[in-house]
């Protein structure tokens, strides 16, 4: 069954702190807490990977000091130091709105992936809604024609929004509303385009072929993958699967408001090797926030 992290981190400093009162912890004690806390580390999203490197953080701030004096709280604020050091791999260095502009082309185009269910759509109408704050003008595009359903649940928050919307005929080639849209949007001097793609779920031959005329016709500045942080380790599936299919160059994390799961979060740190600009923190519009290592592990750790 699935663990919440944090119990699992405070496992592991009660086991630290149950050593440390008596003498002063070695490498090896930290080896015996981490096989102890291993299969719980994998229950609680944590992949395997992660391990040596957490073990590593862990190794500098725990082992060879005088920590005898420290009781399990201690422990836990090193821990907590230890986490943020990892997750702080994938923090970004720029705000989404102030690369857009800094590009310094209009109109700026991004190109949304993602499984189905992980929250692309509602990210995209979040996204658009952090530019319309910021001052630019979006437009939305449904470049998914075979689900009548996707495209009427975009067109109710660019209506929402007051953002202008694009969609195909049911079938039609995605491809070419987006460069309908791109067309549209370079005439009117429109700040950026927010293209929502397919997402059908199982590996399928069609979307990849699908996502690369997509990509080949609208040259997007920048490709966005869209991952749920409640899907644990099936998020690095996914991310092989669109990085061998189209590439991408940033992530924005959904979800991250549901019971706290940070083992998702703490896995695409150490795999992901690129940054985590966004999580979603909620259903609604203003639920997108920058993503920033210590308020993360602040939500893990409780
Ligand atoms: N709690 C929560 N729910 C979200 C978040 N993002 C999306 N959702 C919900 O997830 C469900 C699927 O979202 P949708 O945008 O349709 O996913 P898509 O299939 O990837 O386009 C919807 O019920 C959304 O309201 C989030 O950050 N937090
Ligand atoms: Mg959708």
């Amino acid at each position: 069954m699935f663990k919440k992290v944090k119990e699992v981190f405070q496992n592991i400093a009660n086991k630290v702190a149950e050593v440390v009162s008596k003498r002063e912890l070695t490498e090896e004690d930290l080896k015996n807490v981490f096989e102890e806390v291993e299969l719980s580390l994998i229950e609680s999203d944590v992949a395997y990977e992660v391990f040596p490197i957490l073990f590593e953080e862990l190794k500098r701030r725990l082992v060879g000091h005088k920590v005898s004096r420290f009781g399990s709280e201690e422990i836990m604020k090193l821990i907590k130091e230890a986490l943020i050091d990892i997750l702080s791999r994938v923090e970004p260095k720029y705000d989404l709105v102030d690369y857009i502009r800094a590009a310094g082309v209009r109109p700026f185009v991004i190109v949304f992936l993602g499984v189905n269910g992980v929250g692309k759509t509602t990210t995209i109408a979040k996204v658009a809604n952090r530019l319309l704050k910021a001052g630019m003008k979006p437009v939305i595009v449904a470049a998914d024609t075979f689900r009548a359903g996707a495209q009427e649940q975009l067109a109710l928050h660019a209506e929402r929004l007051g953002v202008p919307f694009f969609r195909g005929k049911y079938g039609a080639d995605p491809a070419a509303v987006a460069r309908d849209a791109l067309a549209y949007s370079t005439k009117k001097g429109l700040d950026a385009v927010l293209v929502d793609t397919a997402g059908r779920m199982h590996v399928d031959a069609d979307l990849v072929e699908e996502l690369k005329k997509i990509v080949r016709v609208v040259k997007p500045h920048m490709k966005i993958l869209v991952l749920d942080a409640l899907t644990g380790n099936d998020a690095l599936e996914q991310v092989r699967y669109f990085d061998k299919a189209v590439g991408f160059d940033a992530v924005i994390l959904t979800k991250m408001d549901a019971d706290a799961r940070g083992g998702c979060a703490l896995t695409l740190s150490v795999l992901l090797q690129r940054p985590v600009i966004y999580v979603g923190v909620g259903q609604s519009y203003d639920d997108l926030e920058v993503f920033r290592a210590r308020t993360i592990v602040e939500k893990i750790l409780g």
